[in-house]
């Protein structure tokens, strides 16, 4: 059985992640992660952003992600920059989103040193918001800096893993599927020319599908593993929050972005 280790935050353990990185489970499930009061309020300024003049109602995404920038290095970092601002209008210290997730990284891996990725001068994008309405889906790929962000020092990590927390959930659809099928570098044969893979990819591979998540879950997966979201049925927008951590073993660091 291929099943996600899910419990409270003081039940994770560090051998949880081994065993993520290892591919002997699909994800990590923390519920509860944020009280929902808190994600209420988080989605109410999302929505306030979203809505403004500016973004015309057609923004799907709040800060900039590498991968939409992998050789437009110097735009990304000037957008995570730029971007500042608008996170800070959205969380309060209470509720800033990598002060949490660090702090949980912080109490497993003690002897690491966690941050924000930097390469120079330039910090890179802390997180993402996605707002995924109706119809929406996120199609079968993986995500491996190793591989598509040569351009960034990030590049040189050890392992990647991908933190996701769920800010509003949609009343049907929007599920994570995440596949027994570890990215390597031939089946880039099974690449689509836009974004993601033919399903043929995963047709033998065994899967998880998690479909219980709730607003202020936090969910971790090993994203070289193919995963998808399944197609957003429900009226209300599927909001979540995605962070790659990235784990220099010898450096003892770990990083993030997004
Ligand atoms: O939103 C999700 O559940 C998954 C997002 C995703 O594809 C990723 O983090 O790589």
């Amino acid at each position: 059985m291929w099943i996600p280790k899910q419990g409270h935050v003081n039940e994770i353990k560090r051998v949880d992640f081994q065993s993520l990185i290892q591919g002997k489970i699909p994800a990590i499930i923390i519920k509860n992660f944020y009280k929902k009061s808190q994600c209420i309020e988080i989605s109410l300024k999302i929505n306030s952003i979203q809505k403004s003049r500016f973004q015309k109602n057609k923004l799907d995404h709040i800060g900039p992600f590498l991968m939409a920038h992998t050789t437009r290095k110097k735009e990304y970092f000037d957008s995570a920059r730029k971007d500042k601002k608008k996170r800070q209008m959205i969380f309060s210290t209470e509720t800033e989103p990598t002060a949490k997730i660090f702090s949980l990284f912080q109490k497993l891996f003690s002897e690491y040193m966690i941050s924000t990725a930097k390469e120079s001068k330039n910090e890179y994008s802390p997180y993402i918001i996605r707002i995924h309405k109706k119809g929406k889906f996120i199609p079968i790929h993986k995500d491996n800096v190793k591989y598509e962000g040569k351009e960034y020092e990030l590049s040189k990590i050890d392992s990647q893993l991908s933190c996701i927390l769920h800010l509003q959930e949609s009343e049907k659809g929007g599920e994570l599927v995440i596949y027994d099928k570890n990215w390597r570098k031939e089946d880039e044969r099974f690449r689509k020319i836009d974004f993601g893979y033919y399903p043929k990819i995963i047709s033998k591979s065994n899967f998880c599908r998690i479909s219980n998540l709730k607003a202020g879950d936090l969910v971790i997966i090993n994203p070289n593993y193919f995963h998808q979201v399944t197609k957003i049925e429900g009226e209300s927008p599927r909001i979540s929050l995605g962070m790659f951590v990235g784990i220099f073993k010898k450096q003892q660091q770990i990083v993030g972005w997004a």
